[in-house]
C-alpha cells in the first residue's frame, strides 16, 4: 500500500450526533417521525440523498426541489452552528498517534468524505496537517456508494486505486471503495460487513494491518 484514504465522520470525528440534532429539529417542524436508527441510514450519503430518506415517511404534500434545497439548507445552518463547538479535543490521541505513525511509514493520506462541510471539520479539530489531499463533498457529482470522491482522492494523491486502501464506517462507503478498485479497511458498522477487505477493531489497528 502506497496511500491511505479516510472517511471523516465515524472514522477520524463523530459528527453524526450533530447531523442528528439537526435533521431533528427540522423533521419535528415538518411533523415526521425520525429517530437514531433512521439516522443511521443517513451515514456516508449525501445531504439531498439524506432529505429524501428522511421525507420516505413524510404525509403532507409534495415538495418542489427548491423547497427541499430550503430545507436542505436549513438543515446545514442548524448543522454548522454545532460545528462551531468542535475542537482538537474531538479527535482522539489514537487517531493523532496513528496518522503519525502511517506517516513516518511513507504512507500518503487523505481524506474522502461525502460532507462539503469537511474543510470545515478538519480546520475546528486541527487535522489539516495530517493529510495530503483532501477529496469531499466539494469536488464530487456522486456520492456514496459512486467511487468518485475516492478515485479524487488517489488522484490527488497522484496514486493509483490499487495502491490505496479505504478506511469508512459506512457499508455505502465499503461498496464504494470495492468499486474503485481499491482495498477496503472497514470500522463500527463497517467492520462486520461481508465485503469488508481488513476488519478494524480499534483505529489504531492500522499500524499493524496496513504495510
Ligand atoms: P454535509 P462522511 C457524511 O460524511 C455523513 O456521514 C453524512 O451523514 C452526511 O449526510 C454527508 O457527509 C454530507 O454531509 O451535509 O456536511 O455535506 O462519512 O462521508 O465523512
Ligand atoms: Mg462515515
Amino acid at each position: 500500500m502506497k496511500g491511505v484514504i479516510f472517511d471523516l465522520d465515524g472514522v477520524l470525528v463523530f459528527t453524526d450526533k450533530y447531523h442528528y440534532k439537526a435533521w431533528k429539529s427540522i423533521a419535528d417542524e415538518l411533523g415526521i417521525y425520525f429517530d437514531e436508527e433512521i439516522n443511521k441510514r443517513l451515514r456516508g450519503v449525501s445531504r439531498m440523498d439524506s432529505l429524501n430518506i428522511i421525507l420516505e415517511r413524510y404525509e403532507g404534500r409534495p415538495l418542489a426541489q427548491a423547497e427541499k434545497d430550503e430545507i436542505a439548507e436549513k438543515k446545514n445552518s442548524i448543522y454548522r452552528e454545532y460545528l462551531k463547538t468542535m475542537t482538537a479535543d474531538d479527535v482522539t490521541m489514537e487517531v493523532r498517534e496513528t496518522l503519525t505513525d502511517l506517516k513516518k511509514k511513507g504512507l500518503k493520506l487523505a481524506l474522502g468524505s461525502s460532507s462539503k462541510n469537511a474543510k470545515m471539520i478538519l480546520s475546528q479539530v486541527g487535522l489539516e496537517a495530517y493529510l495530503d489531499a483532501v477529496s469531499d463533498g466539494t469536488n464530487i457529482t456522486k456520492s456514496k456508494p459512486s467511487p468518485e470522491v475516492f478515485l479524487k482522492a488517489a488522484e490527488f494523491l497522484g496514486l493509483s486505486p490499487e495502491d490505496c486502501v479505504v478506511v469508512e464506517d459506512a457499508e455505502a462507503g465499503i461498496d464504494a471503495a470495492k468499486a474503485g478498485g481499491m482495498t477496503a479497511a472497514g470500522i463500527g458498522d463497517a467492520a462486520g460487513y461481508q465485503k469488508t477487505d481488513i476488519v478494524l477493531k480499534r483505529f489504531s489497528d492500522l499500524k499493524e494491518k496496513i504495510a
